[in-house]
């Protein structure tokens, strides 16, 4: 029996050594199998006496069931371990790096930059921001503006016409923001604050003009306001959006129809090897117009020009844009490319304040 004891010992060592299911199948043939060593042993059963037999049966069936759990609980293991293999060898990453959101991605284009700009420093003022069509009416954009019907000011606008509706009446895109103004004085009475940005449209179309431009415009009514009241309102407006501690500015007489006197306003700036700077030099650049608003404007609003007096100005924002971010063309501007604007354009929420910096 003690041979008995020392092949069980050996199977068992072998089972628990076996390292994949084929070498414990092998083990299970090398013992169970018809010429395995244990049936090899139940097979002398047969030639023994029967007291003998019982006895060396009884040892021999319970060797079979040790080494026969043993081999089911190995079995487990190694089936287990060869899963947890395979799970590993054959593991897939089907995730996606998480992508950069929008507000990483996403860039403010410089013209509603600049725009948030000039309307914060106006904000700061005390201005009111005002808004209104781009399709407008005859009347609106130039008849109570004192364009007067058939007068050579209106050529100047190169206007874009809609055909005529039902009434014969031939609406306009804006040829400048001065319509929301007019709205504002038909419909507020004074004191009247705004600041008016947005798009404008002239049949215009070469290096330095896109069909389709910005303009921001304000306005101040009320029955005191004078020149120099709108001489220091556009100082101020240019030491804050240029960020300099003082600018020279120069007011040259000029004509617009919708005021009297009208005057073009240009800013003291060097220009050295194409780069402008503000607030030093000896050049001029001609950034805005402005004047005192036309007495026939007043009175076609409603508001008697004996009572009421103010002042107004204009000035394109694009080419503004150019020259305080340093882009040198302007037709990109209206490209849509996605390049340029992560080039030139702007942080979300990086919004401009005089309180915060207005370019942080
Ligand atoms: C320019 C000059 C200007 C105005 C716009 C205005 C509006 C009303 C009444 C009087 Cl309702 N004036 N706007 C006044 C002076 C100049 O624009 O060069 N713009 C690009």
């Amino acid at each position: 029996m003690n041979d008995l004891t020392s092949l069980e010992t050996t199977l068992l060592s072998e089972i628990a050594a076996a390292a994949d299911e084929a070498a414990l199948e092998a083990v299970r043939v090398s013992a169970l199998g018809k010429k395995g060593s244990i049936s090899e042993r139940l097979a002398t059963l047969g030639k023994m006496a029967p007291e003998e037999r019982r006895e060396a049966g009884a040892a021999i069936n319970v060797v079979k069931d040790r080494v026969t759990a043993a081999l089911a609980e190995r079995r487990t293991v190694l089936k287990a371990a060869a899963l947890e293999a395979r799970l590993v060898a054959e593991a897939l990453d089907v995730t996606l790096p998480v992508r950069e959101t929008g507000t990483e991605l996403g860039r403010i284009h410089p013209i509603s930059q600049v725009i948030d700009e000039i309307t914060a420093i106006f904000a700061d003022m005390g201005f009111a921001i005002a808004e209104g069509p781009d399709i407008e009416t005859d009347e609106y954009n130039f008849t109570l503006l004192n364009f007067p019907p058939g007068h050579p000011a209106r050529e100047m606008h190169d206007t874009f016409f809609l055909a005529p509706d039902e009434k014969g009446e031939r609406k306009v895109l804006r040829t400048h923001t001065s319509p929301v103004q007019i709205r504002t004085m038909l419909s507020q009475k004074p004191p009247i604050r705004i600041v008016v940005p947005g798009r404008t449209y002239r049949h215009d179309s070469d290096q330095t003009h896109t069909p389709m431009f910005h303009q921001v415009e304000g306005l101040v009514i009320d029955k005191v306001s004078h020149v120099g009241h709108m001489k220091w309102v556009l100082e101020e407006f240019c030491r804050a959006f240029f960020e300099v501690p003082s600018v020279k500015m120069r007011f040259r007489p000029s004509f617009f129809p919708f005021t009297e006197p009208s005057m073009e306003v240009d800013i003291q700036c060097s220009r050295k090897g194409g780069e402008i700077r503000f607030g030093e030099g000896e050049d001029w650049l001609e950034i805005l117009g402005c004047g005192m608003v036309h007495p026939n404007v007043l009175r076609n609003c409603g508001l008697d020009p004996d009572e009421y007096q103010g002042f107004a100005w204009g000035m394109g924002i694009d080419r503004i844009a150019m020259l305080k971010y340093g882009m040198p063309d302007l037709r990109p501007f209206f490209d849509a490319d996605v390049r340029w604007l992560s080039h030139f354009g702007f942080r979300p929420f990086d919004l401009p304040s005089l309180a915060g910096g207005l370019t942080a």
